[in-house]
């Protein structure tokens, strides 16, 4: 139990020391942009929710910056998106361009990889720029000396509701608190996995505060038609070696989420990793890999000889790669037998 208060109040005082230099850079500057990464989830769009709130409150009104198309994007994180526009502007990349000035801050939130965001080549434009974030660090990081940066909590939702706490921002809207809530149950997997004393502290702290857990439930119901695909994608599974299971999919249209789901449902079997690749609406193939923390298996080293993706011994993938099944397929062959090494 003590070691569980020293490890709250160690974010609670990282997140602290934070809130400092974040209140200058939003107030010394003159426009602050949010930006999440592309294809936002429930983590990601509560994160630009409450960070939002908490520069409003420094009288600072943000750019949300939301470049996807939002016809990609699922109802219910459309349905989110809808209700942080009553309170502010969200914005395109070229918006951006438009209005952009000498003295701009950029705040990313469920990031920290130059690639992964619409930003992708305009770091240099701003003045400052301020991570947070709950995902480790690499050479792709963008380049700042100002990060929040927590790896032990669950998400980027459990991070922005302690920022909100320390900048004492309330809000009469409680969907902000609901989305939080989201957010954490999709990153722990409804507080099944990745759960720290912290994220409990928060979750009864925004229940308290009015987020709507039906409401939470709702955004999670599965969606039948969507389910039925995921467990298409998991009955395809092969097992390549005795302890690595793949699927490469080319009938069919699925998103990078469905992919996700299947190579996380395929774990529940006997094996110590899975790859899942499948067909997307572009004609490229989505890849998804997890693992039982397995680290001679390298999922991370996989994804990125495969297509300069990366991640960690439990959770990997890369970017969409545009060649036919098999090639695909032989491909993922070669690097798990060695026959194809780093690029
Ligand atoms: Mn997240």
């Amino acid at each position: 139990m003590k070691n569980n208060e020293k490890k709250l109040s160690g974010i609670k005082q990282s997140i602290n020391d934070f809130k400092s230099i974040m209140t200058e850079k939003i107030e010394e500057c003159n426009q602050v942009f949010l930006i999440a990464h592309e294809k936002p989830d429930f983590d990601a769009i509560a994160s630009l929710g409450s960070i939002a709130l908490i520069c409003k409150k420094l009288k600072k009104a943000p750019y949300i910056i939301i470049n996807d198309n939002f016809d990609d994007l699922s109802e219910e994180i459309n349905e989110m998106i809808d209700k942080i526009k009553e309170k502010f502007i969200v914005i395109s990349v070229d918006d951006y361009e438009k209005n952009k000035t000498d003295n701009d801050l950029l705040i990313t939130v469920d990031v920290n990889k130059d690639f992964k965001t619409a930003l992708h080549g305009k770091y240099k434009q701003f003045k400052n720029i301020l991570i947070i974030d709950h995902h480790s660090e690499d050479e792709n990081t963008i380049k700042t000396k100002n990060k929040l940066i927590e790896l032990n909590v669950s998400s980027c939702s459990e991070i922005s509701h302690y920022l909100l706490n320390q900048y004492k921002v309330t809000s009469k809207d409680t969907s902000y608190y609901t989305f939080l809530l989201a957010g954490i149950y999709l990153d722990t997997n409804k507080l099944n996995k990745n759960k720290f004393p912290s994220t409990l502290d928060a979750v009864s702290d925004l229940i308290s505060k009015g987020a709507d857990q039906s409401k939470v439930d709702d955004y999670f119901a599965l969606d039948f038609e969507s389910d039925r695909r995921v467990q298409y994608l998991v009955d395809k599974t092969i097992p390549i070696t005795t302890t690595i299971l793949i699927s490469v999919c080319n009938d069919g249209e699925y998103t990078k989420e469905e992919i996700a789901k299947a190579a996380d449902y395929a774990l529940n079997y006997k094996c110590d990793a899975t790859i899942i690749a499948a067909k997307m609406k572009d004609g490229g193939y989505g890849v998804s890999a997890r693992g039982k923390g397995v680290d001679r298996i390298g999922i991370d080293n996989i994804m990125y000889i495969l297509n300069g993706g990366g991640g960690n011994s439990f959770n990997a993938s890369c970017p969409s790669i545009y060649k036919d099944s098999e090639e695909i397929k032989d491909e993922i062959k070669d690097i798990i037998s060695f026959k194809k090494i780093k690029k």
